[in-house]
Formats: C-alpha cells, structure tokens, sequence
C-alpha cells in the first residue's frame, strides 16, 4: 500500500468542490474532500505544490503517523487552508484503509454506535407565509429536525434566505442549493442587529404556534452579535425551546461565551469555522458550549475530529457536524461515518446536492426517515466520475458579506 499517485480534481457541478485522489501502487483509490468555499485555490495549491510531494512513496497505511508528519512537519500549524488539506488527505487515507479491510470506515471506527444520524435541514423564508412553506417541504422530504432562518424587516437580503428574487434566472448572480448569492465579487448584503433581534423571537413563536412543541428546531446568528446581545437571544429564545443556537459570537473570542452561558439556556453550538482541537481547548473544557460544529474537511479529518468529539465526550458535548452543500460529498460521507462511530453524536446538518454534484460523486449513503446512514460499501462509499467532474471546470465565487446601514463592514 504505497502511495503512487495523488491528484487534485478541481470541478464546479453546482458549486466549486476540491478533491483529493490518491491511488496507491496495489491500484486502490481513495478520496478526500479539500473545499474551503470561496477560498478554494489555496488548498489546491497548498495540496498540489506541498503536500503531493510528500505523499508519492509514503506507505498509506500510516495514517497516524501522516496526519503528525504534515501537521508537524509543515512548522506553520493550523489555519483553515492547512487543516483542510490535511483532512483531505486524511479522508483519502481512511478510504484506502477501509478499501484493503473490505469495510466501511465506521467499522473501523469501532463500529455503529445507533442505527443512523439525525439529519437536520434548512428552513427559510422572507416572511412568515415563505418560512412556513419551507418548513412543510422540508418535512414532507422526511426532515424531523429544522433550522429556522427568516428575513428581517426593513433588511433587503440575509444569508441563508432562499428566495426566488434571488436565482440565477432573475439576477444572473450564481445561485445554488445553498441559499447565498456568489458571484464573481462578492455580493454585499445589509445588516441591523437591533431590528434582528426584535424580529427573531416574534418568528420563533408563531413555528412553534403554527408546528407545535416538539418539532426540533435551529438557528444560525453567522457570527454577528456581541456577548450581551447574543446572551439576550439566547433567554429570549428560551420559551421556544430551540435544539440550539449557533455561532452566536465572533470565532475569535472564546471568552464571549462565558457571558452568554451565564444568562440563557439556549443549548450553544460553535465551531463550523474552527480547524483545531485547540480552538476547542477552552470551550470545552470550561462547558461553554453544547454541540461541536466542525466539518471533518476542515478540521484535520476524521483523525482530528475524532480527537476533538473523544475530548467534548469527556464534557457531555455532543456532536453537530458542518454539512452545507459547500463540504462535498465526499466530506458528508465522511461526517457520516465518523458520526456513525462516535457515541456523543448530536445530529448531522445535511443539506441536499443538486443533480450534477451527484452525478459526479457516486454515493452510497441512504436518507430515510430524517435520519442519515453511510452505507455497507468499503471505504466511504463514495467514487467521482472524471467524466462527469471534467465537465464542470472551476469558476470563482465568493460569499457574500455585510454592510450596517452606515457602511460600516459587519461580522461575517
Ligand atoms: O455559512 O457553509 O451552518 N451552516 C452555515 C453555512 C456556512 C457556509 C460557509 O461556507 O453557516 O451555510
Ligand atoms: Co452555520
């Protein structure tokens, strides 16, 4: 099993994914997903000029000793793009292994730990009326767990609301399954705080009047409150019982949390942007959160991840896995496997691909019932079609960003 090949695939069937195939010298392949969104390039070649060259001769079975070597050896640790080439190989290296044992990685992960995973979808809407439609489909495509994102009065667009004024048809910006507008620049949209958090717990009491108590239900802030502000949310959201609240404070100041723990009981998710068990490393341990956010792309891989859910578990923190359309299918596999395996599992976010991502990613994962399941098939169950992926060469797309109503930039 010694590493022959690796190559980087950069293709854009409904949005730009990169993925890493190694192929070792008895002919088998694996995978790795690498897709850090509007950022992609770097990887690529932070992959194609660093860390190939690396691999070629490496025996693929060492897939400890890899992840030490390439976090280690490279001097310059962590930060999205290293983490996420890491994972890619990581991913890559799992597959093979599961491949040569004939089993799906979860098995190798010590076996299942429930049945399946999960799954919770987004829910959006510009006003009541839009919400409450997404909601019903999201149900009748088996959803059992929903994320509520709303427009705001008086804001002229959000992230994360879908809406038809904003397709490709209408506006010629690049529109995906992920409720964004990208393009070519990014795309500048506005934000209000104030008028947020009046219109949220308003949007929050009429889904639970409309859906009843026990539908579970998420929010997502993106990052954008102060400590206080979010510690408001997080009690004023209380009487509808939410499964959480999501990135309520900016990445960078573990401490925010601290302040919002102690007003509310809104469980706390955080992470989707964090690549380390080290930005967990206080958080976790002073039991600041509840749910673990981070993709397995862009935290080192399942070796990684791994490391960061055994050390949550410690806490009673539970997993709640990235899995927009942005991390591939290649990277929702391996979320599925891992969370499969690890006993904190929590629920996995799971946002459907469009048709031409499935065509190029050939999947084994079942959806039933709101929950996920990796499938039986060797390795992660997934294989790309270099037919179908050479259609779709890369194109550049950014995520948007705010602007106050001032001009000032906003907090993601
Ligand atoms: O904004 O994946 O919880 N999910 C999210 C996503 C992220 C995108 C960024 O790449 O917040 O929609
Ligand atoms: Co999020």
């Amino acid at each position: 099993m010694i590493i022959d090949r690796a190559e980087v695939i950069l293709t854009s069937p409904d949005r730009n994914f990169v993925t890493l195939r190694i192929t070792t010298d008895d002919g088998l392949t694996g995978l790795g997903d690498a897709t850090l969104n509007g950022r992609e390039l770097a990887v690529v070649s932070y992959l194609e000029e660093h860390v190939v060259p690396l691999l070629i001769g490496r025996d693929a079975a060492r897939i400890e000793d890899t992840w030490q070597f390439l976090y280690r050896g490279a001097y310059w640790r962590r930060g999205p793009v290293t983490m996420a080439a890491i994972a890619a190989v990581d991913m890559a290296l799992w597959d093979i292994k599961g491949k040569a044992a004939g089993m799906p990685v979860y098995q190798l992960l010590g076996g299942a730990s429930r049945d399946g995973l999960l799954a919770y979808g987004h829910a959006s809407g510009r006003d009541l009326p839009e919400l409450f439609d997404s909601i019903r489909s999201h149900l009748e495509q088996g959803y059992r767990a929903i994320r509520v994102q709303t427009g705001v009065p008086g804001l002229r667009s959000i992230y994360g609301i879908a809406s038809n004024a904003t397709s490709e048809e209408n506006t010629g910006v690049r529109y995906d399954h992920e409720p964004a507008q990208r393009g070519a620049l990014p795309h500048q949209e506005d934000w209000d705080t104030g008028a947020y958090l009046r219109h949220v717990p308003t949007v929050f009491e009429a889904v639970r009047g409309e859906f009843g108590p026990e539908l579970p239900l998420l929010h997502d802030a993106h990052h954008r409150l102060t400590p206080t502000q979010a510690a408001r949310l997080g009690r004023s959201l209380e009487p509808f019982d939410l499964f959480w609240l999501e990135d309520c404070t900016p990445a960078e100041n573990p401490e925010a949390l601290r302040l919002v723990r102690g007003h509310t009981t809104t469980p706390l998710a955080i992470g989707e942007v964090f690549n380390t068990v080290w930005d967990y490393q206080q958080i976790i341990r002073e039991q600041l959160i509840d749910y673990v956010r981070s993709a397995v792309t862009h935290t080192g891989g399942i070796t990684h991840l791994r490391r960061v859910l055994d050390y949550a578990a410690l806490y009673q923190i539970k997993s709640g896995m990235h899995g927009p359309t942005d991390i591939s299918p290649v990277g929702m596999a391996a979320a599925m496997h891992l969370g499969l395996a690890v006993h904190n599992f929590g629920i996995q976010e799971y946002m459907k691909h469009g048709a031409r991502t499935d065509a190029v990613f050939q999947q084994s994962f079942t959806w039933r019932d709101g929950y996920l399941h990796p499938g039986e098939k060797p390795g992660l169950g997934v294989e790309l079609d270099p037919d179908e992926s050479g259609k779709y060469p890369y194109v550049r797309a950014y995520l948007p960003y705010n602007r106050l109503a001032d001009g000032t930039v906003h907090d993601w």
